[in-house]
């Protein structure tokens, strides 16, 4: 991974808290809070019932599918990469949102430039180790605050939510954002995940409150 994309992924990050300066969110709450959300204090969890414990020595991500190169990354080689901080809201289907949850790891970017998806690949599908799985539009992956997050809040993800790693995708709703992830793989045609076969909506853009299909 070269420096440079590093260096920009780092400007970026930083002009956006500088734009978030000159306009505070907080004070604008009416334009923060998507329709029909409520905002919660606490950080509610949300499961299948199952938090896998998942020691890091055993730990890899799969990266498949229409890719040029699939990579299968230990934890300490996805330590390795170039790493990047982004504070973001977090809003879950179920009405709760969560304002500044400050996310690090590896930039989803990131990952997609190691394997090279091939130019068919349009949808991303995430499995997990405990079983679950979701859909994404590859477009709606590859804005920068999209995360491959290890840390929350500068410390390791805890496993109630969803380490060693989960994905996170501030706007989409959160249940887009796979906890314990295992797998990513690249599709041309769209696989329906966990909720998704449930009818929970394909794309699921909280602002425009896509929540059932
Ligand atoms: N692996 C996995 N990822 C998951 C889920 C899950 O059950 N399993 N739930 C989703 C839902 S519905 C939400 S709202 C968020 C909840 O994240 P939290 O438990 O950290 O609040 O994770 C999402 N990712
Ligand atoms: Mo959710």
């Amino acid at each position: 991974m070269s420096k440079e994309r590093y260096i920009a992924a780092k400007e970026k990050w930083a002009e956006k808290q500088l734009a978030k300066g000159f306009k505070p969110r907080d004070t604008a709450a009416t334009d923060r809070l998507p329709p029909g959300q409520k905002l919660t204090a606490g950080f509610p969890v949300l499961d299948l019932g199952v938090q896998p414990d998942i020691p890091l020595a055993e730990w890899s991500l799969t990266l498949d599918g229409l890719v040029e190169k699939p990579a299968v990354l230990a934890w300490a080689q996805l330590n390795a990469l170039p790493q990047v901080t982004d504070v973001s809201d977090f809003h879950c289907v179920t009405t709760w949102s969560k304002y500044d949850c400050e996310w690090s790891g590896v930039a989803f970017t990131t990952l997609f430039e190691l394997v090279s998806p091939r130019p068919e690949a349009k949808f991303v599908y995430f499995t997990s180790y405990d079983g679950y799985s979701t859909n994404v539009p590859l477009a709606h992956c590859l804005d920068d605050d999209v995360l491959l997050a290890t840390k929350f809040g500068g410390e390791p993800v805890s496993r109630e939510h969803g380490g060693p790693a989960r994905i996170i995708i501030p706007k989409l709703y959160a249940w887009k954002g796979a906890k314990f992830v295992k797998t990513i793989t690249f599709l041309a045609e769209d696989r329906l995940g966990f909720w998704e076969v449930r009818g929970y909506h394909n794309v699921g853009d909280p602002w425009k409150e896509e929540r059932y299909a």
